[in-house]
């Protein structure tokens, strides 16, 4: 196997060579979106952070620019660190990061503006001398005291950006104010914190509308809105976020009691995603979030790839109408990459039946697709010690081939023709008391047959909300692409992204399936199509770093 290129992927933005993590200070300025990332320019191991920087009219096809921030300054020498992109009243953008200053790690908050406005690629960025514009007091941890939101301002003129940190093993997201975005004080309570849940990496606040799928600049607030709060935290390696009332008086958010902090509460996707950021497109009023994708696989494995990490397909996102969480689907810019399509309608499986999809690249590929079924009375009871928080453990347990009886069912992605390899994804139906419960998984551990210990292959997995009395149906829409499984449940309600790497079900030689491993027949309504690559890395006058 051509061990650099087999596990790359076709559409999913990654970078030629190198280690790749957080998406950065992602934004939409004069018709151009603006990706940073968190990147390695020597290695494909981290270290050595700066700021990489692409540009996109599509958020699918990207031209790659030089690094925008780079570790060159006192504020910064020994490291560039995750920040967010605020675009300042007379359309200006700018940019505030976290500065390593020292080998201790320590943690400042410095900003960077766009060297020449009229330069439609804003290349070019100008860290000022007056930086750092945020140091740590005695009350804060510095080496704990990082990723900067994108800031909002509120009626009194005031702006407010929020700080990850964290005190005494409680999680805390530091307020901060401004009226010149020069001058920064530290608010006196928190924006929020919840006790036990350890550092807060990355923290994303901002509005949601109550009824549809809009989205809102991060200032807005009122009655029509609830606000979101998403932390990333280091000791689970999920992103959790709350639902919740931003109260603009004390300057405080507060979850919803339908919501719950902590690595108990709800994430953003069940598998491999993390350091997510979000951002407001005015150009299509909707609000996209990018999220990264680590590897599973091992760091020698990384070394001779020669690189590692990709970023998820930027997601729309909104409130779902029972204000109790979000929802999040592809941008509809994906879309464009659709190309041969296939389709099977009415197609019905009996318990232990599959039926493969041809005539599309099963390696490179998006599937939509939808299961119904006539009763629910086959559901297997449901043990109460399975809370959210066990999820994954059930998927571990109840797998693709574990016989039910309201599922499982689902595809078999990056299939080896005979099944040597495969990473199902599926759902699985459960009574509980007065109530049905859907798990949805997508299991790696069947996912390659390379005998390597140290590669991560769990067996991911989240409970979807929905009310299947009423309608018996569920849809799965999957993104394939050759090394990652990033799959949306009932609409986008629950989302689970895995990694993983085979070694049979590669290029030409990978199937894709639908299943039902459920005594109850199911019918599935399908249509994949063969996803083309878009424009990855077009490099604008410059040899590519
Ligand atoms: N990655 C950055 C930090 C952030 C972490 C460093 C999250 O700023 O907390 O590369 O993945």
């Amino acid at each position: 196997i051509d061990v650099e290129n087999v596990h790359r992927t076709g559409y999913h933005f990654q970078p030629p060579k190198n280690w790749i993590n957080d998406p950065n200070g992602p934004m939409y300025y004069n018709g151009v979106y603006h990706l940073f990332y968190q990147y390695n320019p020597y290695g494909s191991v981290w270290g050595n952070i700066v700021w990489a920087h692409s540009v996109s009219t599509d958020l699918i096809n990207w031209i790659t620019l030089e690094p925008a921030i780079y570790p060159s300054k006192v504020f910064d020498k020994y490291g560039t660190w995750s920040g967010s992109a605020t675009i300042l009243p007379g359309n200006k953008p700018i940019i505030l990061y976290t500065g390593i200053v020292d080998s201790k790690k320590t943690q400042v908050q410095n900003y960077a503006i766009p060297a020449n406005l009229s330069d439609p690629f804003l290349e070019k960025w100008i860290k000022p001398d007056n930086n750092p514009l945020i140091v740590a007091d005695v009350t804060i941890n510095k080496t704990q005291f990082r990723d900067p939101t994108t800031a909002w301002l509120g009626q009194d003129g005031y702006w407010r950006i929020s700080i990850g940190s964290v005190w005494e093993n409680k999680g805390i997201a530091l307020l901060y104010k401004s009226k010149d975005f020069m001058k920064w004080t530290k608010v006196k309570n928190l924006l929020h914190s919840a006790d036990n849940t350890g550092n807060w990496e990355c923290p994303d606040f901002y509005p949601v509308l109550l009824h549809g799928t809009n989205g809102l600049d991060a200032s807005y607030n009122g009655k029509n809105v609830k606000h979101v709060l998403k932390v990333s935290l280091d000791v689970t390696r999920f992103e959790y976020y709350t639902v919740g009332t931003y109260d603009t008086k004390k300057d405080m958010y507060s979850p919803d009691k339908t919501s719950v902090d902590g690595w108990k509460g709800m994430r953003l996707d069940y598998g491999n995603y993390y350091a997510s950021k979000s951002f407001y497109d005015p150009s299509k009023n909707r609000r996209i979030m990018w999220g990264w994708a680590n590897e599973s696989d091992s760091v020698d494995d990384d070394v001779r790839k020669g690189w590692a990490g990709i970023q998820t397909i930027p997601r729309k996102l909104w409130l779902d109408p029972s204000g109790k969480q979000l929802v999040q689907w592809p941008v509809e810019e994906l879309d464009t990459l659709r190309e041969q399509k296939v389709q099977l309608k009415n197609h019905k499986l009996k318990k232990g039946e599959k039926i493969e999809v041809k005539g599309i690249t099963p390696a490179q590929a998006d599937v939509e697709v939808t299961f119904s079924f006539p009763s629910l009375d086959k559901a297997e009871p449901f043990d109460p010690s399975w809370t959210d928080l066990y999820a994954q453990d059930v998927c571990g347990i109840k797998g693709s081939t574990v016989h039910g009886g309201v599922g499982p069912f689902g595809l078999l992605t990056l299939a080896s023709e005979n099944l040597e390899e495969y990473t199902p994804v599926f759902f699985r139906v459960f009574k509980a008391q007065n109530k049905y419960k859907v798990l949805m998984c997508s299991d790696a551990s069947r996912s390659t047959l390379e005998n390597d210990k140290t590669m991560y292959k769990p067996s991911f997995g989240g409970y979807v909300d929905v009310d299947l009395a009423k309608n018996k149906k569920l849809s799965l829409r999957s993104l394939i692409d050759h090394s990652v499984v990033e799959s949306f449940g009932a609409g986008g309600k629950t989302c689970i992204t895995s990694r993983v790497y085979p070694t049979l079900a590669i290029y030409d030689n990978a199937h894709l399936f639908a299943f039902n491993n459920g005594t109850e027949t199911i019918k599935i309504e399908l249509k994949a199509w063969s996803m083309s690559k878009p424009k990855m890395n077009w490099s604008f006058g410059h040899s590519s770093y």
